[in-house]
């Protein structure tokens, strides 16, 4: 069971011990595995980032000194710090640094504003909150001063870079042979918690235990073949579960591997540092993957190191599939997972047509899958397209403080409910065929309706408002505002508004809304909810005009 942290809901003593027993759970813990990790690669460059390189044992001393200095700052075992740091070096290093005295991360994304922030430490109820300076224009630290006004509990904040008023994460920094240094951690502690995208309301927290994470990377990284040959580019944001863990950051460190961290994954970048680091392996969201094919017929560099190319997060339309290899030299893999757990990977030894048409097979033979009846929760039969439901060995079993939420999320036996509409093929194989819960996925970035839907009320103009995702050849679904003018108002609001107003609340760009639909009203269902079906279904065909 989870020991350290309340508000986390552990797999049954019996379950956890049958995990130990097959194997899968070591007894590890994330930090522990850093130091054992550097006694075996020692002189082998862990991670490049910029013109920085850090060797093995240069990252796992750079993060006890990390971890040193948090203690001193009073940074204590079961602590929450949000994280949120772009793709450098300095977040591998805080992250062990955080692991290893047993203070958790609350991992957020750098598009993340005030909305979201608050959201998080309030939640976490966190002690810290670790930023960048600048980046693309947005100073961090005025973020971090509303942040310390609005939430008590944070006390410290630091800084990668100009600090400005607060503490500098370069002066984090103390004497690892301290005797504070042999802080005890338990596998079964929670590591990390991460964020989901897919929940109702507010975005909720999903604690990951060592034990269950270490066993994700580790099995991620069989099943992708990683070697301590491989170079892969931490393209997408390192925050995000899929370049952190699938196999990501941990799996490639676990192997011996060389981490090649980027703040942009554009081709412009992206793929210099392919050619200068002899890349081999990246993991993209469809959107970029299509960039990058697409860009790779124009480029002048040399992408031949190229092996492997991990597609994810929101659904590889078969064309791409198909055209990728080919473009980019190099094999496809097709990653269906979630912050939550399950992961799915189309395999090496699968036939092209089943990498090009399908979303890959569950991680672990102890992975339990259902495809379900969304009505009557029976079972379907496999070719039918069903609810997932899912249960196993790094799949969460309650989000972190959410216990009402939980009971709806999960089944009385634990089983998580993905809300995501798959179809199971003879060879064991998901197809995702839609979604039942209330989220946009924007080529990869995940928008759940009702927080948007609340922002939006919040203007003056807006009396109703339903979220929905409208078909994009380019991102999968674009984001689609439908609101009905409050009673009151002078006249509709206009998308410029909207967006203004929620700049101004401070969320995610991401969750700007692409196109607004005005309505005298909003179709119902049957018990007198809005029919979102109805709308996507409407504005699909009329694809009516943009205002
Ligand atoms: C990954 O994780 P999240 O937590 O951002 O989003 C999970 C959701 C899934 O429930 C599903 O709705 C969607 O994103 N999704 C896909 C997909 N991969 C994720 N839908 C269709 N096809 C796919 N290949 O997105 C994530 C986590 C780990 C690895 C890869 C992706």
């Amino acid at each position: 069971m989870t020991g350290l942290l309340e508000g986390t809901v552990g797999w049954p003593e019996e379950t956890a011990r049958a995990y130990r027993a097959a194997g899968l759970w070591r007894g590890e813990t994330l930090g522990g595995l850093l130091a054992a990790w550097a006694k075996r690669s020692g002189d082998a460059t862990a991670v490049v980032s910029g013109d920085e390189r850090l060797s093995y044992r240069d990252l796992d001393r750079r993060a006890a000194e990390r971890a040193a200095g948090l203690l001193a700052l009073g940074v204590r075992s079961g602590d929450r710090l949000v994280v949120q740091l772009p793709n450098t070096a300095e977040f591998v290093v805080l992250l062990f640094g955080l692991l290893r005295i047993g203070a958790v991360p609350v991992l957020a994304l750098p598009a993340h504003r005030r909305t979201e922030i608050l959201h998080l430490a309030e939640l976490s109820q966190a002690v810290g909150y670790v930023i960048a300076d600048v980046r693309e224009g947005f100073d961090y630290r005025d973020l971090a001063a509303e942040v310390v006004a609005a939430v008590p509990s944070v006390r410290q904040v630091l800084v990668l870079g100009d600090p400005g008023p607060y503490t500098a994460l370069a002066d984090v920094s103390g004497d690892p042979a301290g005797p504070e240094d042999a802080v005890p951690v338990a596998p079964s502690d929670v590591a990390v918690l991460l964020i989901s995208g897919g929940t109702t309301g507010r975005p909720k927290l999903i604690p990951r235990t060592h034990d269950d994470y270490a066993y994700n990377a580790r099995a991620a990284a069989e099943v992708c073949g990683l070697t301590e040959a491989d170079r892969y580019l931490v393209a997408l944001p390192v925050a995000h579960n899929f370049p952190l863990a699938c196999p990501g950051v941990l799996g490639v460190l676990g192997v011996g591997g060389t981490l090649v961290m980027t703040e942009s994954p554009s081709p412009d970048t992206a793929f210099a540092l392919v050619e200068r680091e002899r890349v081999t392996v990246t993991a993209l969201v469809p959107p970029l993957a299509r960039l990058w094919a697409d860009a790779a017929a124009w480029s002048r560099l040399d992408l031949s190191s190229l092996r492997l190319v991990q597609v994810g997060g929101a659904k590889c339309d078969t064309d791409l599939a198909r055209r990728l290899p080919g473009a980019l030299g190099c094999d496809l893999q097709q990653v269906f997972g979630m912050a939550e757990g399950l992961l799915n990977f189309t395999r090496a030894d699968d036939p092209f047509e089943t990498v090009a048409t399908t979303q890959g097979r569950p991680l672990s033979p102890s992975d339990e899958v259902r495809v379900v009846d969304p009505d009557d929760g029976s079972d379907v039969p496999d070719g039918e397209i069903g609810e997932l439901l899912t249960r196993g060995p790094y799949t969460l079993r309650g989000y972190y403080r959410a216990e009402a939420y939980n009971t709806t999320a999960f089944t009385p036996d634990g089983f998580f409910r993905t809300g995501d509409l798959v179809r199971r093929t003879p060879t064991g194989h998901l197809v995702v065929e839609g979604r039942i819960k209330d989220v946009v996925n924007r080529g990869g970035e995940k928008v759940p309706a009702t927080e948007l839907e609340d922002l939006l009320l919040a203007h003056p103009a807006v009396g109703l408002a339903a979220v929905i995702g409208l078909p994009d050849a380019d991102l999968g679904e674009r984001l689609c505002a439908v609101v009905v003018p409050a009673a009151g108002a002078e006249r509709p609001p206009r998308l410029k508004e909207l967006k203004a107003h929620l700049t101004a609340l401070g969320v995610a760009r991401f969750k700007l809304p692409d196109r607004l639909v005005v309505l005298p009203e909003l179709p119902l269902t049957a018990v007198g909810k809005i029919s979102k079906r109805d709308l996507v279904a409407r504005l699909t065909s009329e694809e009516g005009p943009r205002p």
